[in-house]
């Protein structure tokens, strides 16, 4: 610092000693004192804007018991709930434009035929099998049970068909071959009606077809079922008898 103060202090002196004139016409004058600093100029032009502040703290708590605030948003979809009571039948539609008749559809035709060729193989399988026996379009089968004919009847109606009923030689040979295998008669599918020694099918017609034995029917209103024997004749017979139960379909 005072080295400083020294090297100032000397700078000053050689400022003030007068510069040597050697005979010239005009000497250099030697350089005058400087002048006092002039008055401050006027305020400058204002400078750009600031960069932008901080965010502020936050602010105080507010008084309690303040008003609500506005709800929050919704929540994630919560899971599915139990379905609810079906809605009643609404009206019903206008109906459809008329289609093509099945017998005119090729697409129904195909479908129909392709079941048909379905059907005549499970058929053929079922026989093989000896399960049933096939005359003509007609199905027989046994369960192999010896029932009364009611109970013949109702177990033939709960399977889908009917007490096997002979309506040619060839259907009461068919069944005679099913009887023959057992060896036990058969009720078949008629009844004695209220006029005696007249027997009726199911739906109440007379009957047509007959393989009566000889002397047969001779209960006179006292046998009201018919049995086939293993002979394939027929017999009229009482109702309550056990005989094989043989339907057809
Ligand atoms: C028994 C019964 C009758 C049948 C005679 C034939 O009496 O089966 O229904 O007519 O035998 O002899
Ligand atoms: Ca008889």
């Amino acid at each position: 610092m005072r080295l400083l103060r020294r090297l100032l202090c000397a700078v000053v002196v050689v400022a003030v000693i007068p510069l040597p004139c050697y005979g010239e016409d005009k000497c250099a004058g030697s350089p005058g004192i400087p002048g006092t600093p002039g008055a401050n100029g006027l305020p400058g032009r204002d400078g750009r804007d600031g960069m932008k502040g901080d965010q502020g703290p936050p602010g105080p708590m507010g008084p309690p018991n303040g008003l609500p605030g506005a709800p929050g948003r919704d929540g994630l979809p919560g899971p599915e709930g139990e379905r609810g009571e079906p809605g009643v039948k609404g009206d019903r539609g206008e109906p459809g434009p008329q289609g093509r008749p099945a017998s005119l559809d090729p697409e129904v035709q195909e479908v129909l035929s392709y079941l048909l060729k379905k059907i005549l193989h499970l058929e053929g399988v079922l026989a093989l099998e000896g399960m049933v026996t096939k005359v003509g379009n007609k199905i027989l089968a046994t369960n192999g049970k010896e029932v009364d004919f009611e109970t013949t009847r109702q177990t033939c109606q709960n399977s889908g068909g009917s007490v096997a009923t002979p309506m040619n030689e060839a259907e009461n040979e068919a069944i005679l071959g099913i009887v023959q295998e057992k060896n036990r008669y058969a009720y078949l599918g008629m009844k004695e009606g209220p006029v005696p020694g007249e027997f009726l099918y199911s739906d109440g017609s007379p009957v047509n077809y007959t393989n009566w034995r000889r002397y047969e029917p001779n209960g006179k209103g006292t046998e009201n079922c018919v049995e086939i024997n293993t002979d394939g004749g027929w017999n009229d017979k009482k109702c309550n008898q056990y005989r094989l139960t043989i339907c057809e379909f």
